[in-house]
């Protein structure tokens, strides 16, 4: 037998072609909307984005052909992976062939960082070829560098010069498309003749609004992890030994483990905006926890499953404020980096925290406290994926239902294990929803450039309607910005969505969570990501989407 160097699915998906808006699989006309005002903060986001502000939307449709002007194009893929990364590049090089073959794109590597650093390859058909409908970041790699520089601006109009690049598509989440948005403006300003389209990736589902239905990655992330979740329901309910405390990634918003829940519903679903809006400690997170598995016990139940999203420590009020004094108090603290033992630095730290979080800190399990205070990822913010929160809830419900044992008020078994998903769905083969989705935004990319438009991001919506019938466009950037304060200073940023509570996704969880937590027979096993065969089994877009549209 022949080695084999790609799995029978890897052949199979090379050869699967993406399915195109009707309004992009000819010639495309653009239609421009109405002016766009940001969605807060007007006078201020148009005091600093005064070329980029305002402008119509787009929609495209088909009509008369078109000659485009031949254009260099360079993309950009910032931040973490996320299924289908691969297909918007395919989608852009393949859009941008079709509009004129004289077109060129190149890749910028390792991320932001290789438009700097004059990092590039020429992406060729071949080379696109070889990553068409596969997972990953690969193809060029990814980073987090920020460009919020003049000087990073200036060096990357340097080597766009010297490629004869006209634009830059960079593909991520609400940080670098608000990194986007200020170098459009800047290029725009200074007239370089560069233009800047963003594409809203991330797993995480928190860069959406009205005119972005979902970002990419988020369909595949979800059902990789509800596929898991499923079978380890399977097994607890066979062997009827463990609870499992499932930590879902999701750096703040809990769209994913809100999503995951509607897809397997666990017994138990903590959702970090809810505990937030109800003001709740950690002990208050314990308890509701408790309650459930008491009451499970009653019943002869003592197995279960909960799912908890990684954000959660930062959105316990507690927790946050003395995160956000750590964030300040560690930013570039030499002091602290140059303490070497583990006991130094938490003597250091409580020395230094205000009174109420320096005794949330010594209340901490000497293990997390010390993962709060590991590095920053470039943004400042603290490496939620780092921090074990699984484990720390396992120990105070272990600890609280020894208490009730003790008092004769729980007679069950406990037996923890702990999970955490997050790597395991950020590269996998992206789903036909992403696959299909991605590859439209790219194209849509493709379009938006050759009609020379700049600070808009690529937008493709009517998500939960058959391909044919999306609707492809351009939004403004500047349309989703509002200020915010960023390390002590107001910052016009990209608005994340969190999990809204009076929306459909939460409402439908709230109305079911009893029933899931207390009944027998309530888990569902989905099984895993299908990529042939009929369409309800293969196509069908997240719940979430779904019962927003609804
Ligand atoms: P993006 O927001 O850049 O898409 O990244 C999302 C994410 O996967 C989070 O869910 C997670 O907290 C974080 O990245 C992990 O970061 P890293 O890849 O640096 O470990």
């Amino acid at each position: 037998m022949k080695p084999m160097t790609k799995s029978p699915l890897q052949i199979a998906r090379a050869a699967y072609q993406p399915k195109l808006p009707a309004s992009l699989k000819g010639n495309v006309v653009l239609k421009e909307g109405a002016a766009t005002e940001s969605v807060a903060d007007q006078a201020d986001i148009k005091a600093l984005f005064p070329n980029t502000y305002g402008m119509p939307l787009i929609s495209f449709e088909p009509g008369e052909k078109k000659q485009y002007p031949a254009v260099g194009v360079g993309v950009i893929l910032s931040g973490g992976q996320a299924p289908g990364g691969h297909n918007v590049i395919s989608g852009l090089f393949d859009g941008l062939k079709a509009l004129n073959p004289d077109n060129k794109l190149y890749g910028f590597l390792g991320g932001p960082s290789g438009l700097v650093d004059h990092q590039y390859v020429e992406l060729t058909a071949e080379i696109v070829a070889e990553y068409r409908n596969t997972g990953g970041f690969d193809i060029i790699g990814s980073g987090r560098t920020k460009l919020e520089e003049p000087a990073q601006y200036d060096k990357g109009a340097e080597i766009c010069k010297k490629l004869g690049i006209n634009a830059i598509v960079i593909i991520g989440g609400d940080d670098s498309n608000t990194n986007a948005c200020v170098l459009a403006e800047y290029y725009k300003q200074n007239n370089a003749g560069i233009q800047v389209i963003g594409c809203p990736k991330t797993i995480d589902g928190d860069l959406k609004n009205e005119m972005i239905e979902t970002s990419f990655g988020f369909d595949t992330a979800c059902k990789v992890y509800s596929e898991l979740i499923g079978n380890i329901q399977r097994d607890a309910n066979s062997a009827k030994k463990y609870w499992h405390f499932i930590r879902l990634m999701g750096r703040s918003a809990s769209h994913i483990t809100l999503e995951c829940a509607l897809q397997s519903q666990p017994n138990i679903c903590i959702v970090s905006e809810e505990v937030e809006a109800k003001n709740m400690t950690l002990n208050d997170v314990v308890e509701d926890i408790v309650k459930v598995i008491v009451n499970r016990a009653d019943f002869g139940m003592n197995f279960g499953t909960i799912l908890i999203p990684e954000g959660l420590i930062e959105f316990i009020p507690a927790m946050k404020k003395l995160i956000s004094e750590l964030n300040d108090l560690l930013a570039h603290n030499d002091d602290f980096n140059s303490l070497e033992s583990d006991d130094e630095k938490r003597q250091y730290v409580k020395g230094l925290l205000s009174p109420e979080s320096s005794q949330v800190y010594r209340d901490l399990p000497k293990g997390i406290a010390r993962q709060l205070t590991l590095d920053r990822d470039p943004h400042g913010n603290v490496q939620v994926s780092l921090i074990e929160t699984e484990k720390l809830l396992i120990e105070m419900v272990a600890k609280r239902l020894a208490l009730l044992k003790a008092e004769g008020k729980y007679k069950g078994k406990f037996s923890a294990i702990n999970h955490f998903f997050g790597y395991e769905g950020r590269c996998a083969i992206p789903s036909n929803f992403d696959a299909d989705y991605t590859y439209s935004l790219g194209y849509t990319a493709s379009v938006l450039i050759s009609e020379g438009k700049t600070g808009y991001m690529s937008s493709v919506r009517n998500l939960t309607a058959p391909a044919a019938e999306w609707i492809a466009g351009g939004v403004p950037i500047t349309m989703m910005m509002n200020m915010e304060r960023r390390h002590g200073k107001m910052k016009p940023v990209i608005q994340k969505a969190l999990v809204l509570l009076d929306g459909a996704p939460f409402k439908h969880f709230a109305a079911n969570r009893e029933e899931w937590a207390n009944e027998k027979h309530s888990y569902i096993y989905p099984g895993p990501v299908q990529y042939y065969g009929p369409t309800e089994v293969c196509d069908l877009p997240t719940k979430t989407l779904m019962l927003e549209k609804e």
